[in-house]
């Protein structure tokens, strides 16, 4: 049966546009994940480590037949395709950071992975393209919609939508 899961993408090294394209389609290759679904592209602030480049970020939803832990292995192997060392610091700049934001409504917390992630609330950066796709998606644990944290988010850094630069 497949189940509905929202991931965060992050990107503030290289081509932030192309890491981000890139990972969707990667992962829209699995066999086991279907109807991708992307909301637009931010151009957001560093968040904690604030001495980096500025982020792309989005959000994504997606429907998988994987475990939420098989889902974890494939969006590692997809930061791996991407360039993405294994040995990084913590909020260190990336080329491509993949966080799953919720499964279904799975409560996990352990070691290698926490679903709802713990900071979805905290971050404007997640909020903004989460509240695109999914307004009235509950989160479970925290019992609030999207739109309701967004509302409530005390996060004021910035973030604005950006413009993709066409040759065209
Ligand atoms: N990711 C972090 C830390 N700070 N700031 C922004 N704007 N975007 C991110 O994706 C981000 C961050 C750790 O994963
Ligand atoms: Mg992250
Ligand atoms: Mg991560």
């Amino acid at each position: 049966m497949s189940k509905l899961a929202y991931l965060s993408l992050g990107s503030n090294i290289g081509d932030r546009e192309t890491n981000l394209v890139s990972a969707i389609t990667i992962l829209g290759n699995y066999a086991e994940i279907e109807n991708i679904k992307s909301a637009t592209f931010y151009e957001t602030e560093p968040l904690y480590n604030t001495d980096q480049p500025s982020f792309l970020n989005t959000v994504i939803s997606l429907e998988t037949s994987f475990t939420p832990f098989q889902l974890l292995d494939a969006v590692r192997d997809t930061e791996t395709l991407l360039g993405r060392p294994k040995d990084r610091e913590k909020n260190d700049p990336r080329s491509i950071d993949i966080d799953i934001l919720c499964f279904d409504d799975v409560f996990i917390e352990t070691e290698e992975l926490t679903i709802p992630h713990p900071d979805l609330h905290n971050r404007r950066f997640v909020l903004t393209p989460f509240e695109e796709l999914a307004p009235n998606f509950v989160i479970k644990r925290l019992k609030m919609s999207v739109r309701d944290l967004l509302k409530i988010c005390q996060d004021r850094s910035k973030i604005r939508k950006h413009k993709i630069i066409s040759n065209a």
